[in-house]
């Protein structure tokens, strides 16, 4: 499966997007994300150093990926170095430097690996928590129900996490196989276009535009995806009171290194 791979324009103006993206969350949750990745996970970042290293598999290197995210860790106050050489050789220069932290990614799998404390985590995992968690976190929600667009690695992990916290998930994928995974293993229910049950809360967590209709959502909605491109037509954005938390990077990698500390 050909996974969605970022592009240097997505990562561009990566600091006005998280600043967007992070007053959204802190105006319809009522946390910021730091707080929210702190008490989801019940850790704090302290002083830890992260080596990034370049990966050239696959499709090879994205010009501005790991400069992103030397500029994230620095951003989220831990300390960074991205490895002069790539893959291996860079692998073992960020040990032997004295990394606590390993970062890097093919096309595959993005990861992050503490090696004082061993814990390991993918980011398609951190990234559907948490934004499974700041759509949870709508004040203005008046239900437990929430609807999950997309039954992928990253939406199976934000509906796992929604269905542990208590809430009614309904779901829908395209892909008939997602979908039963996630009713057997999660209990999940199934939404269908034709319903008439319409959602305060959605994640959605697809590489496609246009995912969210109309029919979805309530007249006030909270709309939180790591989706590239946005789910949700603009105009439907306009014609409702829809918030909308969507960022490329940033949100991710915060919940990433939070689930190691
Ligand atoms: O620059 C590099 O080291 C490249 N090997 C990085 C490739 C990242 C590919 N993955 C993605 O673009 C997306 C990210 C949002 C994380 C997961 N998939
Ligand atoms: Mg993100």
């Amino acid at each position: 499966m050909i996974m969605a791979l970022l592009t240097p324009e997505d990562l561009e103006n990566l600091e006005k997007q998280l600043e967007m993206s992070n007053e959204t969350v802190k105006r319809v949750t009522g946390s910021d994300l730091k707080e929210i990745c702190e008490s989801l996970y019940g850790t704090e970042l302290g002083s830890q150093t992260v080596g990034i290293i370049p990966i050239t598999a696959g499709n090879g290197v994205i010009s501005n990926f790991t400069s992103s995210l030397l500029y994230i860790v620095e951003y989220l106050g831990l300390k960074g170095f991205i490895s002069e050489h790539p893959d291996v050789t860079g692998y073992y220069e960020a040990v032997s430097a004295g990394a606590d932290i390993i970062m890097m990614a093919d096309d595959h799998i993005f990861t992050a690996h503490n090696l004082r404390n061993e814990k390991i985590i993918s980011n398609h995992v951190a990234t559907g928590v948490i934004y499974a968690e700041i759509a949870s976190k709508f004040k203005e929600a008046n239900s437990k129900d929430i609807l999950v667009i997309g039954l992928g690695r990253v939406g199976f992990a934000g509906a796992c996490h929604l269905v542990n916290n208590g809430f009614n998930v309904y779901a829908c994928d395209p892909n008939k196989e997602f979908l039963e995974k996630a009713v057997n293993e999660l209990g999940i229910k199934t939404y269908c276009g034709d319903d008439r049950k319409k959602f305060s809360m959605v994640f959605e967590a697809t590489p496609n535009a246009d995912t969210i209709t109309e029919g979805m959502i309530e007249e006030r909605c909270l709309v939180s995806t790591p989706g590239i491109p946005c789910g949700l037509p603009p105009e439907i954005g306009k014609k409702y009171r829809v918030d909308l938390v969507m960022e490329p990077l940033v949100i991710g990698v915060a919940s990433m290194l939070h689930s190691i500390i």
